[in-house]
C-alpha cells in the first residue's frame, strides 16, 4: 500500500468508545473484564447478589467442622462468607435512608451491581451504577432484566469521575472499596455535583493508617493485588471537606473485617492468595476498614 492509498482508503470503524481516560484506567478495565474469582461467583449464584467487596461481623465457625459430605461443607463455609459479605451490603445501605421510591441514588463503581439492588430492594429507590468495565456493566443490567427491575435500576459502563448523569438529582450517593482507584479530589466533586443539597454519600473502604506512617508492605501487596491506590485515612476528611461533604459518621469497622479473612483463608475451594495479606495489615495497624457517612452541604 502506497502512502497516498492509506490516507485515501476508509478507516475501520472506531471501537466503541471506551470511558477510560487514562492507560491506568483501561488496565483496570481489563482486571475487571477479565475477573472470575470463584470467591465472588459461587457466592453471588446463591441469590444473584454479586459483590465484590468483603464482609463484617462475627463468623459462624462451625461450618469448618468436619462433615462426611466433603461439598456440603464447602458449601455451608461459601454461604456463610456470602453472608458476611451481605451483612456489609446491608450496613452501607442502612446509612443511605431514610429513602422512598421517589428518589434516585448513585452507586459509584457498581461492580457485578450487587449494592444497587439492595438499596433499590430496601427503599424500592431507583439506582444508577457506574463501572468502568464493559462486562460489568452488562453482566449488572442483565441480572436487573432478570429480576424485572430494570426500569429501576440502571448500570451504565462509564468513568464514575465524568458520569454525564444529571447534576442535583440524586438523594444518596456510594462507594463500596472503589475508591482506591481514583483520585479522591475528583471523585467527591461528582458526588458533590451529582447530590442534591442535604444528600447522603457514604463509602466502606479500606485506607491506611496515618499513625503507621506511610504505606506499610502489605498495603503496596494489596495495591499490587488489585492494581489500585490506597489512600490514607487523612485524605478521606480532607477531600471531603474540599467538596461540600461533611461527616456525620465515622465507623472503625478493622475488627469486624477480622473475621470474614480468617474464614475465607480456610475456604480451600475459594482463597486467591492474598488472604494473609489482610490479616496481617489489619494486626499490624498499618491498615484499616472504615465506613465513612457525609451529608451533601
Ligand atoms: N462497589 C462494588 C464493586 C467494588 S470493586 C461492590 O461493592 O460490589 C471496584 C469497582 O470499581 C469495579 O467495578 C471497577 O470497575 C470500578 N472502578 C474502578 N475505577 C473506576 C472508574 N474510574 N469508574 C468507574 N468504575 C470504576
Ligand atoms: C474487592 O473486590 C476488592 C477491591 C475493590 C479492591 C481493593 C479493596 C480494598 C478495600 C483495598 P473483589 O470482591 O473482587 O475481591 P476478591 O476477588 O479478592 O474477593
Ligand atoms: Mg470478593
Amino acid at each position: 500500500m502506497t502512502i497516498i492509498d492509506a490516507v485515501t482508503t476508509n478507516p475501520a470503524p472506531l471501537p466503541n468508545r471506551s470511558p477510560a481516560n487514562s492507560s491506568y484506567q483501561s488496565r483496570v478495565a481489563d482486571y475487571w473484564n477479565a475477573e472470575e474469582n470463584p470467591v465472588n461467583l459461587e457466592l453471588g449464584r446463591i441469590d444473584d447478589l454479586y459483590h465484590h467487596h468483603y464482609g463484617v461481623g462475627d463468623a459462624d465457625w462451625s461450618v469448618l467442622d468436619d462433615d462426611p459430605d466433603p461439598k456440603r461443607r464447602r458449601a455451608r463455609i461459601t454461604a456463610e462468607l456470602h453472608r458476611l459479605e451481605q451483612a456489609q451490603a446491608d450496613l452501607l445501605a442502612r446509612h443511605l435512608g431514610p429513602l422512598s421510591p421517589a428518589d434516585r441514588v448513585f452507586d459509584a463503581g457498581c461492580g457485578r451491581g450487587g449494592g444497587s439492588v439492595v438499596a433499590h430492594l430496601r427503599y424500592g429507590c431507583a439506582a444508577d451504577g457506574v463501572t468502568i468495565s464493559r462486562k460489568q456493566a452488562d453482566f449488572a443490567g442483565e441480572q436487573a432484566r432478570k429480576r424485572d427491575i430494570d426500569d429501576r435500576v440502571r448500570y451504565h459502563h462509564r468513568d464514575m469521575l465524568d458520569t454525564g448523569l444529571p447534576s442535583g438529582e440524586f438523594a444518596a450517593s456510594w462507594n463500596n472499596e472503589s475508591t482506591m482507584y481514583v483520585e479522591l479530589d475528583l471523585l467527591f466533586a461528582e458526588h458533590a455535583r451529582l447530590l442534591r443539597r442535604g444528600g447522603r454519600y457514604v463509602t466502606i473502604t479500606g485506607c491506611y493508617n496515618d499513625t503507621y506512617g506511610r504505606a506499610s508492605r502489605e498495603v503496596s501487596l494489596i495495591n499490587a493485588h488489585y492494581i489500585c491506590d490506597i489512600h490514607s485515612r487523612s485524605e478521606y476528611f480532607r477531600a471531603m471537606a474540599r467538596n461540600r461533604l461533611v461527616p456525620v459518621h465515622v465507623q472503625d469497622l478493622t475488627a469486624a473485617a477480622l473475621p470474614y479473612w480468617e474464614l475465607r483463608k480456610q475456604a480451600d475451594h475459594l482463597v486467591t492468595g492474598i488472604e494473609d495479606t489482610f490479616i496481617t495489615a489489619y494486626e499490624n495497624g498499618s491498615f484499616q476498614y472504615l465506613l465513612i457517612a457525609a451529608d451533601r452541604v
